[in-house]
C-alpha cells in the first residue's frame, strides 16, 4: 500500500503523516515513513541543493530536473523495495507537488511533466493520496515563524496557483485523491482520514 500525503506549505502533511506512521506501527504493520523531496542518501543531498538559496538564478527546467531526480532515486532504492517486501509506505509529498509546483506555480508544460513523471517513478503510483487543503494564509501563518527555503519564499501568488493546482489534480482524480479540509485540529484532521482508510477499506 503507497500512500501519499499533498498539500501546500504548512497545511499540516507532514504531521498528519507522521500521525498515520505511528498509528499502522501500534497494530503491529510493518511501515515506511517517507518524504520528497529526499528520502535516501542521494536524494537528500540534492534536497540540500533544491531547498537553499542560490546567489544564480535557478531556472525552473533545472529546478523541475532535480526534483525528478531526487525521486528516481527514492523510488528506486526506497519506495520500490519497500513495497514489494510488503510494507506500508507513506510518502510526504509525490509526483502530484511536482504537477502542482513546477506545472501549475512555475507554469511548465503539464504534459510533459506527466511524462518525465511516469519515467522516474517507474510505474509506480500512490494507491490513495491526501490533499490536506488550508488556504495559503493559513499555511503560510502556520510556518510563518521559522526561516523559510526558497519554495516557501516565493509570492502569495505562486501559492494561490500552487493549491489550484492540487485541487484541480483532485478533480480530476477523485477515485485516488482525496480532499481534507485541513484547517481543524491535528486531531479532527487525523480523524477524518482514518474514517476514509476505513471506507476504502485499508485499515482495519
Ligand atoms: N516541492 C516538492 C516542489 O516544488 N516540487 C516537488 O516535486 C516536490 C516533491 C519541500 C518543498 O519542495 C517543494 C514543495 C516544498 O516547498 P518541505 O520542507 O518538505 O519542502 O516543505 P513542506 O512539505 O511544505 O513541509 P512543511 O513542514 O512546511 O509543511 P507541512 O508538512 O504542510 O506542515 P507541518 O505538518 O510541518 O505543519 C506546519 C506547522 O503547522 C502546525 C505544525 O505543528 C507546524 O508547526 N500544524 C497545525 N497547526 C494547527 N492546526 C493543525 N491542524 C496543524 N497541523 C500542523
Amino acid at each position: 500500500m503507497f500512500i501519499t500525503f499533498e498539500g501546500i506549505e504548512g497545511s499540516g502533511k507532514s504531521t498528519q503523516a507522521k500521525l498515520l506512521y505511528e498509528w499502522f506501527l501500534d497494530r503491529g504493520r510493518r511501515v515506511v515513513l517517507t518524504r520528497e523531496p529526499g528520502g535516501t542518501e542521494a536524494a537528500e543531498r540534492i534536497r540540500d541543493l533544491i531547498l537553499r538559496e542560490w546567489e544564480e538564478s535557478f531556472p525552473p527546467f533545472s529546478e523541475l530536473c532535480l526534483y525528478l531526480a531526487a525521486r528516481g532515486f527514492h523510488v528506486k532504492n526506497l519506495i520500490k523495495p519497500s513495497l514489494s517486501e510488503g510494507a506500508v509506505v507513506i510518502c510526504d509529498r509525490f509526483s502530484d507537488s511536482t504537477l502542482a509546483y513546477q506545472g501549475y506555480g512555475r507554469g511548465l508544460d503539464l504534459e510533459l511533466i506527466k511524462k518525465m513523471n511516469r519515467e522516474v517513478t517507474e510505474g509506480i503510483k500512490p494507491d490513495l493520496t491526501f490533499l490536506i487543503d488550508v488556504p495559503v494564509e493559513v499555511g503560510l501563518e502556520r510556518i510563518g515563524k521559522r526561516r523559510r527555503d526558497r519554495i516557501e519564499g516565493e509570492s502569495l501568488e505562486f501559492h494561490r496557483r500552487v493549491r489550484r493546482g492540487f485541487l484541480d489534480i483532485a478533480g480530476k482524480e477523485p477515485e485516488r485523491v482525496v480532499v481534507v479540509d485541513g484547517t481543524g485540529s491535528r486531531e479532527e484532521v487525523f480523524k477524518f482520514i482514518l474514517s476514509v482508510l476505513k471506507e476504502k477499506g485499508y485499515a482495519p
